[in-house]
């Protein structure tokens, strides 16, 4: 038998979180695990007859292995077409344009993103429709009763596909193209950037460095920075995708970058510093000397973006993740432009895009894109600011301490408390909901709360109401904490707690931001009771 019916039975806990289905790599390998979510994503979108989709993953461990059995269920679905990047690579801003391009009915995208990768580590699937952006809540929601109640797959019993070999095959009555990942993005690129401007910047001496944390962006970066734009060989270092990321974190933050963020501190730093994500995703920026944060980078990109033919024309709006620092919406006041806060994740930018509402868009988490994809896109805001530079002509430091004393600095961070049990999470969490409509003008640690509540989204576009999306509370003073639960980890709970303190006075800009952040956070740690629920005050990551 060519296609085979499986009897299954439902799976809990396939929940789709911030950003797809994400699980310890062994949970996928289970028996019928991935295959059960495979059939329910088609289940839920009307099943895969007659439809095409793309398929592409980051390459971590057992990337291959799950694209073999995606294909075999598509095809045992009667799916018409998969476009799958070669070698399974396609990087996720890539898989969201080759959607777009090829007017499928959607992709589907294998990454945990900044998440380890091994067989011992993480493994994700996630599900992108036709606009080519993440599955809004209503598709996720639908994907999730489909997991609860399923009682069969269908798959076929097939040889594997190759997927070295670039061109077209079949597979049980199913077209399979293997693409070349990078062709279609480069051609993007192309129509967004000033090219030949960024190629006379570095000829002229302009200095690079970008940490691909051998991950997705390798092949990408190296193509287009060293072999277009003619940045020296070695420009791009960790270039080789590694199934387990090298053993790192591919995480592109101070932290897990540390290599880089030491060579861009050091005497020896080049004029420009760039590093990725897992999914190639996000972004880091560094100047010599300089790290910027996420939040201040979109306010950049924003204030500079008309400095790139594709955005010469202006930009119609920008929105922010509500976490991330109000930097941005300085810019976008100034600029006369619509500014939205949304919740945390890619896929409540989507509506706004398609709507022509906004252009821009950023999270506080490094992740930063416009509406030329549905995704956030790592190399696309390396690209911008290499644009940036080559016609401003001015190192990072500068142009950031120019962008402070016109619009004032946010200064802002990020403290992680990981892998606390999920129980103390949810009591913390609890304990501070229950509160929130008494704090004002309460004092903590010397920080008087001037108002706080907790983040609630209305679709301005559909309508759609997201609730329960993370606390907010504001200081007297211009301070603002902002406290979530994570929806990408794997591991018991990670409380993210963010800081945000504005400073409009030029003479108090240059100040180092922890410490100037020290009284929110110990503002917080009293308001949450952080020692009598965690048993600790102190961060395990800050970003
Ligand atoms: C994190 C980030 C969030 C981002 C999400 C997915 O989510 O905070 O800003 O959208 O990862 O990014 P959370 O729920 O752990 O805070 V990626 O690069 O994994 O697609
Ligand atoms: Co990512």
């Amino acid at each position: 038998m060519t296609f085979e019916m499986v009897k299954t039975s439902p799976i809990t806990g396939q929940k789709p979180g911030t950003s797809g289905l994400r699980k310890k790599t062994r949970v996928f390998m289970a028996p019928h695990y991935l295959e059960n979510f495979i059939q329910a994503i088609f289940n839920s979108i009307g099943g895969a007859k007659g439809k095409s989709f793309v398929v592409g993953g980051d390459g971590r461990f057992f990337n291959r292995q799950a694209i073999q059995t995606i294909l075999k269920i598509a095809a045992a679905n009667g799916a018409a077409r998969i476009i799958v990047g070669w070698n399974g690579l396609l990087s996720t801003p890539a898989a969201s344009h080759l959607i777009r391009i090829n007017g499928t009915d959607g992709g589907i995208i294998l990454s945990a993103s900044h998440n380890p990768g091994g067989i011992d580590e993480d493994f994700g699937v996630k599900f992108n429709v036709p606009n080519g952006g993440p599955a809004p809540e209503s598709v996720t929601s639908a994907m999730l009763a489909e997991t609860l109640t399923l009682s069969s797959y269908r798959i076929a019993r097939l040889p594997d596909t190759d997927l070295d070999v670039l061109g077209e095959t079949e597979l049980g009555g199913m077209q399979v193209s293997v693409v070349d990942p990078v062709e279609d993005y480069l051609a993007l690129m192309r129509t967004l950037f000033d090219f030949d401007a960024i190629r006379t910047m570095f000829a002229g001496g302009f200095s690079m460095c970008f940490d691909a944390m051998h991950a997705v962006t390798g092949p990408y970066a190296k193509k287009i920075l060293e072999d277009v734009l003619g940045a020296p060989k070695g420009t791009v270092i960790n270039s080789v995708p590694l199934e387990d990321f090298g053993g790192g974190h591919p995480d592109p933050n101070p932290i897990w970058a540390s290599t880089l963020i030491d060579l861009m501190m050091s005497d020896n730093a080049p004029d420009f510093g760039a590093a990725s994500d897992g999914d190639g995703d996000r972004n880091m920026i560094v100047g010599r000397g300089q790290y910027v944060t996420p939040s201040d980078s979109l306010a950049v990109l924003v204030a500079n973006a008309q400095l790139a033919p594709g955005y010469a024309a202006g930009i119609a709006g920008v929105a922010r993740s509500m976490p991330t620092s109000a930097a941005s919406d300085k810019v976008a006041e100034k600029l006369g432009i619509e500014c939205f806060e949304t919740p945390t994740g890619w896929k409540f930018f989507g509506n706004l895009m398609d709507a022509g509402r906004v252009t821009i868009c950023g999270e506080e988490s490094a992740g930063t894109g416009s509406d030329h994809v549905r995704e956030k896109d790592g190399l696309w805001a390396v690209l911008l600011w290499l644009n940036i530079l080559a016609v401003r002509k001015q190192p990072v430091a500068r142009l950031l301490a120019d962008h402070w004393a016109e619009y004032g600095r946010n200064y802002y961070s990020r403290h992680d408390y990981e892998a606390v049990p999920t129980d103390a999470a949810n009591d913390l969490m609890g304990n501070v909901i229950g509160q929130l409509a008494t704090l004002r003008g309460k004092t903590f640690a010397g920080q008087t709360v001037s108002r706080a509540d907790e983040f609630c989204y209305r679709d301005p576009i559909d309508g759609s109401v997201s609730d329960h999306q993370g606390l907010r509370i504001w200081f007297e003073g211009g301070g603002r904490a902002v406290l979530r639960l994570s929806g990408t980890g794997t591991e018991g709970a990670t409380i993210r707690v963010y800081l945000e303190q504005y400073q409009p006075d030029m003479s108090a800009i240059s100040q180092p931001a922890q410490q100037v952040l020290l009284p929110l956070q110990q503002a917080v740690a009293d308001l949450v009771r952080m020692q009598h629920f965690l048993g600790r005050t102190k961060p395990d990551v800050v970003t």
